[in-house]
C-alpha cells in the first residue's frame, strides 16, 4: 500500500505551515518598519522637531532691549486705550509684580507679551487674556476692562521652582461703567 503514514503527512503539513508563518511574520515586520520610519520621518520633517526655517526665530534678547519694554512698560495710546509691554521672567511679570499695573475702568489695553528666559504663560484671571510668552517673540492680545477691581496675572506654563509665585496685579480703578 503506497499511502503516506500519519506522521509523514503531519511533517509535510508542518513544513508548509512553517513557511507560510515565516513569510507572514516577515511581511508584518516589514510593514511595521515602513510605518515606523515613515512616522518618524513625518514628525521630524513636517512637524518641526528639526527646525527648517529661521524666519520664526529671533534673538531671544531682542525684545528685552526694545525701547517699549524699558521704563514702566505702560503707554497711553488714546483717551482710554493703553499699550502694556509685558516681560515674563522666572519668576515675575514686569510690569505687574511688585508694583501693580493701575489703569482706569473702561481701559482698552493691548498687551505685548514676551519672555526674557523660558516659556511662560500670560493669563489674566477672570478675563479671556491667555497667551504664551515666548523668548524672542512678541505676542499681543487686547482686552477692555469694563469692571473695576484687582485682576491677577498668573503664569500658566510651568517654568521652574518659583512658578506658582509668578503673580502680577492689575488694578482697575473707578466706578463701574454701565
Ligand atoms: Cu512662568
Amino acid at each position: 500500500m503506497a499511502t503516506t503514514t500519519h506522521d509523514e503527512f503531519e511533517d509535510k503539513f508542518h513544513h508548509v505551515a512553517l513557511r507560510h508563518e515565516r513569510s507572514w511574520v516577515f511581511i508584518a515586520v516589514a510593514m511595521i518598519s515602513v510605518l515606523f520610519i515613515a512616522a518618524v520621518y513625518l514628525v521630524v520633517h513636517d512637524y518641526g522637531l528639526v527646525a527648517k526655517t529661521t524666519h520664526f526665530y529671533a534673538n531671544p534678547d531682542t525684545p528685552a532691549t526694545l525701547a517699549d519694554f524699558q521704563g514702566t512698560g505702560i503707554k497711553q495710546t488714546g483717551p482710554s486705550s493703553y499699550s502694556v509691554y509685558e516681560m515674563g521672567r522666572a519668576w515675575s511679570w514686569t510690569p505687574g509684580t511688585g508694583t501693580p499695573i493701575t489703569l482706569p475702568v473702561g481701559s482698552h489695553v493691548t498687551f505685548y507679551v514676551t519672555s526674557g528666559d523660558v516659556l511662560h504663560g500670560f493669563e489674566v484671571q477672570g478675563t479671556s487674556i491667555n497667551l504664551t510668552a515666548i523668548p524672542g517673540v512678541v505676542g499681543h492680545v487686547s482686552y477692555t476692562f469694563d469692571k473695576p477691581g484687582t485682576y491677577y496675572i498668573i503664569c500658566n506654563e510651568y517654568c521652574g521652582a518659583g512658578h506658582q509665585a509668578m503673580i502680577g496685579k492689575i488694578v482697575i480703578t473707578g466706578a463701574k461703567q454701565s
